[in-house]
């Protein structure tokens, strides 16, 4: 049976509704308490009256402006490529609208640091932020628990991160700059949100591509960051390694390493037999959805209740740092050992 949600419900405009868009409007729908998918729009306009006919009440518009415009729009979602984000995001910001912008907030630092800039100029008139950012790794219990334990001291000094980034299949066209501010981002936010701490300098390692990768990709691709405080992080990325989605993390400190995203499964003792394990998730979606749940449902709560949607995601300075680590990462493709990072101070 479907119902009809109640009128003081969020309305979410949601902008592009390919894999990631479509999954947001379908966890809108039948998970998040508070809200519900009211305008839809894509490129594809028959992609977006396919996702639309799937949610009662749910309206197609033909441009990402109209939608941010609409009056019957409250916060709006954005899921369209990355190199939109930046104008989607200040078309929200102008219009005062609350926006959850997927990753990465921009493809080079200059569109990121725009969207800073016009959020603070419309937090200084109106006091509160518009943006929250769908570095949705962070509403992960495993990471959540791992960096509660490395603050905590369980873990002693950290000295090292080791990380493992693996999806099966990217799209085409994939390249290695693709592979550093749309996959590479994740693992960047990751040291901001393990550590607290700057990247100071990465350096980039290329060994001999796997057998699918593109003409002139470099897959798979070892980073290397450092941080102000001297720490190292290692992160093995692998987009297509045509198996499964991985992603792992392994803190090691003088007093203790632990590692999480392994993936166990259940364990399960029978009188047939007992087994333990489960399945590597295809890619993203299924591995994450309790944390783009959780993701979704702390930012529509903020709406509801007027605090800060901010508080608990990512914002628009982490997608920033982020943006200027990338830069730094996408210069050492080509350079000879650590590049430098240069971030702008925050407005
Ligand atoms: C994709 O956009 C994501 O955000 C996934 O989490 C990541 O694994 C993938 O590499 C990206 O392309």
């Amino acid at each position: 049976m479907t119902t009809t949600a109640p009128a003081s419900d969020i309305r979410v405009g949601v902008i592009g509704v390919g894999q990631m868009g479509a999954d947001h409007v379908t966890r809108i729908a039948r998970r998040i308490k508070g809200a519900r998918v009211a305008v839809v729009t894509d490129y594809f306009r028959d992609k977006a009256e396919e996702i639309a006919a799937s949610v009662p009440g749910c309206r197609v518009v033909d441009t990402p402006e109209e939608l941010i415009a609409a009056e019957d729009v409250d916060a709006v979602l954005i899921a369209s490529p990355g190199s939109f984000h930046r104008d989607q995001a200040v078309a929200c910001i102008d219009a005062r609208k609350p926006v959850l912008c997927e990753k990465p907030l921009a493809m080079n630092p200059e569109d990121a640091y725009t969207v800073v800039e016009a959020e603070a100029a419309a937090r200084a008139a109106t006091g509160v932020p518009y943006v929250s950012l769908g570095f949705m790794r962070r509403f992960d219990r495993e990471y959540a628990e791992l960096r509660d334990a490395i603050a905590a001291g369980a873990l002693g000094e950290i000295s090292l991160l080791n990380l493992k980034h693996r999806n099966a299949h990217t799209l085409p066209g994939f390249t290695d700059t693709m592979m550093v501010y749309d996959s590479a981002v994740h693992e960047v936010d990751a040291i901001h949100y393990f550590l607290g701490e700057q990247v100071t300098g990465v350096q980039v390692i290329l060994p001999v591509p796997g057998p699918r990768a593109a003409e002139g990709q470099h897959d798979p691709m070892l980073l290397l960051f450092r941080t102000d405080a001297g720490r190292i992080v290692t992160d093995e990325l692998y987009v297509n390694t045509a198996s499964g989605y991985e992603v792992r993390t392994e803190a090691v400190g003088s007093a203790g390493i632990a590692t999480i995203g392994l993936e166990h499964g259940r364990v399960t003792t029978h009188q047939e037999g007992g087994t333990w394990g489960g399945a590597i998730p295809a890619d993203f979606r299924p591995r994450f959805v309790d944390a783009y749940d959780a993701e979704v449902q702390a930012w529509i709560a903020a709406i509801a209740d007027g605090s800060n949607v901010a508080e608990r995601s990512a914002t628009s300075w982490d997608g920033y740092l982020a943006a200027a680590t990338c830069r730094a990462a996408e210069q050492a493709l080509t350079a000879e050992g650590f590049v430098a990072v240069t971030a702008r101070p925050r407005p």
